[in-house]
């Protein structure tokens, strides 16, 4: 084997894990809010979405010793940024204790957002997660 062809393969080899690792971070996405009081995680329960069809998004809330904020003042909006379409709030459950299910129906096409407000005595936090609807 000359050394072309080995370096070739190589190169080959980095760029296929590249498109792999890439790959797993676009289903595996998710945004995050932290101060010294929270951390608030939003991500998407499905690897895409469509219009008219159900959209989950999980949200998982912290206290800053790591346990889990229950019973939280939580809102969640579908919309798309730059656009008059409207906003859309999604129906949130806590499926278990700091973890909240938010289920909403984006109704076209394009770039959307799911925002969390998380609503606490002193101030709102809130996340963005923005995802592409087809
Ligand atoms: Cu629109």
């Amino acid at each position: 084997m000359n050394k072309a062809l080995v370096v070739t393969l190589l190169i080959c080899i980095v760029i296929a894990v590249m498109l792999f690792q890439s790959g797993r971070d676009m289903t595996m996405a998710k945004d995050t809010y932290q101060d010294e009081f929270i951390r608030m995680d939003i991500a998407s329960e499905q690897a895409s979405a469509h219009t008219m069809k159900e959209s989950s998004f999980t949200l998982t809330i912290t206290n800053m010793t790591g346990e889990p904020f229950s019973g939280a003042n939580l809102e969640v909006v579908l919309s798309m940024p730059g656009m008059f379409c409207g906003s859309f709030p999604a129906k949130v459950t806590e499926a278990k204790p700091g973890s909240y299910v938010a289920v909403g129906i984006p109704v076209m096409r394009g770039e959307w957002q799911a925002e969390a407000r998380l609503q606490t005595d002193d101030k709102t936090r809130r996340v963005i997660y923005p995802f592409i609807v087809d």
